[in-house]
């Protein structure tokens, strides 16, 4: 496994939904410094070459950094520019094909909402997957919350696949989330609407690193 992902317990995401472009590239480095080692452009619904305007900001911070850059969705423009991985929902094609799109090497990660999804991801080879939403969340609103009573059995199923819990996880949910059996999370709303994120960045890792 790529040792970057494996290491990675905090997953975090610069979605557009709550960061303007002129913002971008500060909320990327508050959200590395703060030790965030897996970082996802996200911006939904927007033409392709507005999202390559952004990723040429934010890909170089995250390589300075050593940290992943992920490109949700747009696997063309993610071989396109080289990021580190590529993030898909379950309406995309199969792994198979956007493997066909990107390369041999580049990270593939999938979003699951349940633990049949999770079978799938792994027989499909995804090399992490996103799992949940957890609890109810204003940054994906449509879909219904899974709640924590099936984190454990995700873990087990994926394997050495990491399993990266997400929706509605902040400092506050994130006791119970670790507790439900979940090592690695991601965070997005809680983390980009912080006044210090590398602060709020630090405290959420200090929770999700053991002593
Ligand atoms: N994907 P927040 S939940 C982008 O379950 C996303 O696949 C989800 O945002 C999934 O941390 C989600 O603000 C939103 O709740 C997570």
């Amino acid at each position: 496994m790529d040792t970057r992902l494996a290491k990675a317990h905090l997953y975090g995401i610069v979605d557009r939904g709550y960061v303007q472009e002129a913002e971008l590239a500060a909320c990327t480095h508050e959200l590395l410094i703060g030790g965030v080692r897996i970082l996802q452009l996200r911006a939904k619904n927007l033409p392709q070459e507005d999202v390559a305007r952004l990723a040429h900001v934010m890909q170089p911070i995250c390589q300075e950094a050593n940290a992943l850059f992920v490109l949700n969705d747009y696997p063309e423009l993610a071989a396109s520019i080289g990021a580190d991985a590529v993030h898909v929902g379950q309406d995309a094609p199969t792994l198979a094909d956007i493997r066909r799109i990107v390369g041999p090497h580049m990270l593939i990660g999938r979003s699951t909402h349940s633990l049949d999804q999770v079978r799938r991801a792994r027989e499909e080879g995804a090399d992490y997957i996103g799992f949940g939403p957890l609890f109810p969340t204003a940054t994906k609103p449509k879909r219904p919350a899974i709640g924590l009573q099936d984190i454990a059995q995700a873990q087990k199923l994926a394997g050495d696949m990491p399993v990266f819990c997400i929706g509605g996880v902040n400092a506050d949910t994130l006791p119970q989330v670790l507790a439900a059996g979940a090592q690695r999370v991601v965070v997005v709303s809680w983390l980009l609407q912080q006044t210090d994120r590398t602060q709020a960045a630090r405290q959420l890792l200090h929770a999700l690193t053991p002593a």
